[in-house]
């Protein structure tokens, strides 16, 4: 069997690098596309490097960015991959208020550039492609569960964007015979999860609370529900979407769901507190049971300007079509990601402790 070489944008995301390590694993030959920044942002793939001049390297990385066609149509054309999985984006909801038109031109443009890019270099027979499209595109929920026939009605310049690459892949796939296939996640987490999402931001902070080096945990909207899974379930399934011989859309969510208050408290008990909330609206704390100590505040500052109140997945058709079902609980997840970040806030105490003694 030939090798499969697969293009990744977003490769130094958390879907990025978990994925780019899955299909390494399978025996892929696996190019990523980075941004180049003033400071290191490949944290997450350094592990995979390989040295170049090494016999027969497996894993390549190239500048790039999604707001570069002629950048795109160059890398494409010297990969020639046969798997795109198009993750990069300004993925984070909230900055999509501050930030509409980069947030439509890269999560939005950046998906057509990507295709256009196959069909400029008639590719589209050899090479399958991958959509990150999202839950945020369901945004107003018109129907609970959601899943793939349920209408769309975003709810942030992000949830728009993103609505409009699942329509630009339908589109290429009816109009060219493109095997494009959308992935129509819910909140995956983990990790590696970026800082500044509510899941990471609350384990990086109990944890910080637990080890002295933070007093208090501020948040937006506490009553926001979301159908989280684990990240590395979630790359599997964006996998599996590509090998079907038949592209389509498939939702990937876990069929359950809980608001930021669960996970706060579920992270609390991590370390043995219990969170007891008094007051309401932005008056609103979340108090040690044990010690009277306030530690949760309310900052509106984290409030949106249009927010998704709640969202809960149907898996129904990738399990039955692609055999594809989360492994990871709810409760497994929140214990996960607190074991890394309290090793993390460990690590960190013990360094400034180092540095205090000279
Ligand atoms: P991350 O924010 O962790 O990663 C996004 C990646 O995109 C990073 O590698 C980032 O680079 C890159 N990127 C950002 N802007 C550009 C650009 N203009 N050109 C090229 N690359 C760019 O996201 P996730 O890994 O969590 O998500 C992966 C994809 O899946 C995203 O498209 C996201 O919108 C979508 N998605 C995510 C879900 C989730 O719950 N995680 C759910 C549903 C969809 P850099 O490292 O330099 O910032
Ligand atoms: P989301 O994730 O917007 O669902 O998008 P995020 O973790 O940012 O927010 C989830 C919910 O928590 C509420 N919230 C807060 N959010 C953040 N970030 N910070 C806070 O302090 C805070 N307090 C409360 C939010 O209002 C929201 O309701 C993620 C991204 O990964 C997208 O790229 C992806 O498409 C969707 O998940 C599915």
């Amino acid at each position: 069997m030939t090798q499969k070489r697969a293009l990744i944008t977003g490769v130094t995301g958390q879907d990025g690098a978990l994925l780019a390590e899955l299909l390494l694993g399978k025996g892929y030959e696996v190019h990523g596309i980075k941004r180049r920044s003033s400071s290191f942002n490949t944290a997450r793939v350094d592990h995979l490097y390989e040295d170049p001049h090494a016999d027969h390297p497996r894993f390549f990385m190239h500048y790039g960015d999604l707001t570069d066609s002629t950048n795109l149509i160059r890398i494409v054309q010297e990969t020639t991959p046969d798997e795109i999985y198009n993750l990069g984006a300004q993925s984070h909801v909230a900055v999509s208020f501050e930030t509409p038109e980069y947030t439509a031109n890269s999560d939005g443009m950046g998906t057509l550039r990507l295709l256009e890019a196959i069909r400029i270099l008639k590719l589209d027979k050899s090479c399958r492609f991958y959509q990150a499209s999202t839950s945020e595109m369901y945004g107003k929920v018109q129907a609970i569960p959601q899943n793939e026939t349920t209408p769309f009605y975003p709810r942030s310049p992000y949830g728009a964007a993103k609505l409009y690459a699942y329509w630009i892949t339908v589109n290429y796939r009816e109009s060219y015979g493109f095997h494009a296939s959308n992935g129509i996640l819910f909140n995956h987490e983990g990790p590696t999860r970026g800082e500044t999402f509510v899941t990471r931001k609350i384990t990086r902070a109990v944890a910080a609370i637990e080890q002295g080096l933070q007093p208090c945990l501020f948040l937006g909207n506490l009553d926001a529900k979301r159908d989280w899974g684990h990240a590395r379930d979630y790359v599997q399934g964006m996998w599996l979407m590509l090998q079907q011989d038949v592209p389509d859309d498939y939702v990937l969510a876990t069929g359950e769901m809980h608001s930021v208050r669960e996970f706060v408290e579920r992270a609390f008990q991590c370390v043995g507190r219990t969170i007891v909330w008094s007051g309401s609206g932005v008056e609103e704390t979340g108090v040690d049971a044990g010690t009277g100590t306030v530690l949760v505040r309310v900052d509106p500052r984290y409030y949106r300007p249009a927010e998704v109140e709640l969202l809960l997945g149907d898996p129904s058709k990738a399990q039955q079509r692609l055999g594809w079902k989360h492994t990871t609980s709810f409760e497994a997840l929140v214990k996960e990601m607190m074991e890394s970040d309290l090793a993390e806030a460990r690590m960190t105490k013990l360094a400034g402790f180092r540095h205090s003694i000279g």
